[in-house]
């Protein structure tokens, strides 16, 4: 496929479209660096939690990490089927975004070397575990087939179908229900605890990253029902195929444990990733019948507000 003009030498960038926007944030508040955070303290107290203490805490850092590690792999399809459709502004945003996801893969597993896995002779040597022992159906339901599968169709399937499909699942149930509910409620735990000072430091970062690759998949969700508005049953049928599974993941992760470590509560959990999936399915019916430009100018409130 040739190119027939350039956006930079014709139209110029439009920096008022919501990705260009988030662009703009992403270049002041992605850049923060993993390896600068400090893990003193978190070593401290990781070497006077219980055992169970600690499986818990390897079992929630296997499915993020892990989920982080997915995410970076199979962004690729969708960056590709944007940049073959020319929206520079869009691609732009994109490349942030696989930073970042990059940045939070380097981050999860930084912390596992260096606290979770310590060795007497030095960082990174320490003895390895296997931690695929915690993924669970739902998980594998999700990350190991749904996610990389609505992605990679993309692949030789760029259509808007395919694309609703694909950020849906990518955006809005991984991103959006799953990480959303997962670094809430681990934060929260951590924070009313004051445990693990380095790592909420980093997942208070890495939400704020997540915040903006989701506001990008209601945006590009958003603008694809404007423009293909009999699309809206594909994007209700998709969100709700996953949704058991996303509320499953929860449910096979507490049923390890009889008296869960921590205090922590399996209905917070539950309820949260509830409230995410209604917040995103209202915010997404918003944009069913409405113009671009009323897409464009929702997605700047929704920023400022
Ligand atoms: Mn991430
Ligand atoms: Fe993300």
């Amino acid at each position: 496929m040739s190119h027939t003009s350039f956006v930079t030498t014709t139209r110029g960038l439009n920096r008022e479209l919501p990705p260009m926007r988030l662009f703009e944030k992403a270049k002041k508040y992605g850049i923060w660096n993993p390896s600068d955070i400090d893990f003193t303290k978190d070593k401290h107290h990781w070497a006077k939690f219980t055992n169970d203490e600690k499986e818990l805490i390897l079992h929630l850092l296997s499915l993020f990490v892990a989920g982080e590690e997915a995410v970076t792999l199979d962004l690729l399809p969708l960056m590709q089927a944007i940049a073959q459709e020319g929206r520079i502004e869009e691609e732009m945003f994109l490349t942030t975004f696989l930073f970042e996801e990059a940045k939070h893969v380097d981050f999860f597993r930084r912390f596992m070397d260096e606290v979770a896995f310590p060795s007497p002779l030095g960082e990174g040597l320490g003895v390895r575990s296997d931690l695929t022992r915690f993924h669970g159906d739902n998980y594998r339901q999700i990350f190991y087939e749904a996610l990389p599968n609505a992605l990679n169709a993309l692949r030789t399937d760029p259509s808007p179908a395919s694309q609703i499909q694909a950020s849906v699942t990518y955006n809005m149930v991984v991103e959006g229900v799953l990480a959303e509910t997962g670094y809430h409620a681990f934060f929260t735990m951590l924070e009313r605890n004051d445990l693990l000072p380095g790592l909420r430091k980093g997942i208070s970062l890495l939400k704020k990253d997540e915040s903006r690759h989701i506001a990008y998949g209601v945006y590009l969700l958003s603008r694809l029902i404007a423009e293909n508005p009999q699309e809206w049953d594909n994007l209700q049928t998709q969100m709700n195929m996953l949704l058991p599974s996303a509320i499953g993941v929860i449910g096979d992760a507490f049923a390890r444990y009889e008296v869960v470590p921590f205090g922590l509560i399996e209905d917070d959990f539950v309820n949260y990733a509830m409230s995410q999936f209604s917040k995103r399915f209202e915010r997404l019916e918003k944009a069913k019948g409405v113009s671009l430009d009323e897409v464009n100018r929702v997605a700047r409130e929704a920023e400022e507000g």
